[in-house]
């Protein structure tokens, strides 16, 4: 595919290639930062500051085929997160993931370069586990801060409802040195435990072992502190109600086939959305905007000494 075939003229700081698998990939080169956009479920794989380490993180094992989504970078999780319930045959965290997205247009204005990405309601959607009119807009801004927005429209004459989450997968160094804060005295479910929410925990989210954490009623900024780094990655969302925590760890890591088996030890996923209790309500013609920003820090908070198994 080419942008003549697109008949969507880019800026220069916009080129659409043929990336990994053959699938059609924007590479972005914005004074502040570099980026990648897979058009295969508008797939933000990277997002690199100039001079500083990649922010996203992607399994080297991760496929890039239309029938997977891709293990990495801020998969879009709409209409439905995780399993939909009574449609065994649906796929995990929904259609958008899986589906080629369209390229509506690119714009540079000297700082930031935006992206705006398009899917709405097709024959195959209308076949799925959640068969409604809409149109659903993905605005990616890279600059010194990765920017996504999220915004979903009601194109039917009934009422929708959904879930959507930003999937995303950062990279630190150690998942075992790392915290993220934002979360405490949150209610959560603990989706490894049992089906009631925990209440809230007063201390920033630390990792030990095999984590699946979805927060609720929590509109705040989280912070992933990675003092081997010597970063930290601030996630501020908007129109949010929820924000999931995972890390696989050793034994869903090795269950995963695109899933390296020892790379659970250099991600996180933080993922800013709407689910359960928190799914949106559109009436017809409405929109939703479900919002998400990256921003590097140096960390300068200096975490009590844990010793981390070898
Ligand atoms: O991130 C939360 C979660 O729902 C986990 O339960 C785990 O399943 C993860 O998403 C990855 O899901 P995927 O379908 O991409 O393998």
């Amino acid at each position: 595919m080419t942008t003549a075939d697109l008949m969507v003229a880019l800026p220069a700081s916009v080129r659409l290639e043929a990336g990994r698998g053959g699938l059609p990939v924007l590479r972005v080169d914005a004074p502040a930062a570099q980026a990648e956009i897979y058009l295969h479920g508008a797939t933000v794989t990277d997002w690199t500051p100039r001079g500083r380490e990649s922010v996203l993180w992607l399994s080297s094992a991760s496929r890039f085929t239309r029938d997977a989504a891709i293990r990495g970078g801020v998969p879009i999780c709409f209409p439905w997160f995780g399993a939909r319930p009574g449609h065994p045959e649906a796929p995990s965290h929904g259609f958008a993931r899986l589906s080629e997205w369209s390229l509506v247009g690119a714009e540079d204005d000297g700082q930031d370069v935006t992206v705006l990405l398009r899917l709405t309601d097709s024959d195959a959607t209308g076949a799925s586990a959640w068969p409604h009119p809409f149109e659903a807009v993905y605005t990616v801004v890279v600059g010194s801060r990765l920017s996504l927005e999220l915004t979903v429209s009601n194109r039917g004459y009934d009422s929708l409802v959904f879930d959507e989450a930003l999937h995303t997968y950062l990279k630190v160094r150690d998942i075992r040195a790392t915290q993220v804060s934002g979360l405490e005295g949150r209610p959560f479910y603990d989706c490894l435990a049992g089906p009631e929410p925990a209440s809230g925990e007063p201390d920033p989210v630390r990792f030990s072992a095999a984590t699946d954490r979805i927060y609720l009623d929590t509109t705040a900024t989280t912070t992933v502190v990675d003092p081997i780094a010597d970063r930290s990655i601030l996630v501020a969302k908007g129109g949010s109600e929820a924000t999931v925590v995972w890390n696989p760890w050793v034994d869903r890591a090795a269950d995963l086939s695109d899933f390296g088996d020892d790379e659970w030890r250099s991600m996180v996923c933080v993922e800013v959305g709407n689910l359960r209790e928190a799914a949106v309500h559109l009436v017809p013609g409405a929109s939703h905007t479900l919002s998400a920003t990256f921003e590097l820090s140096p960390s300068r908070r200096t975490l009590p000494n844990r010793s981390t198994t070898s």
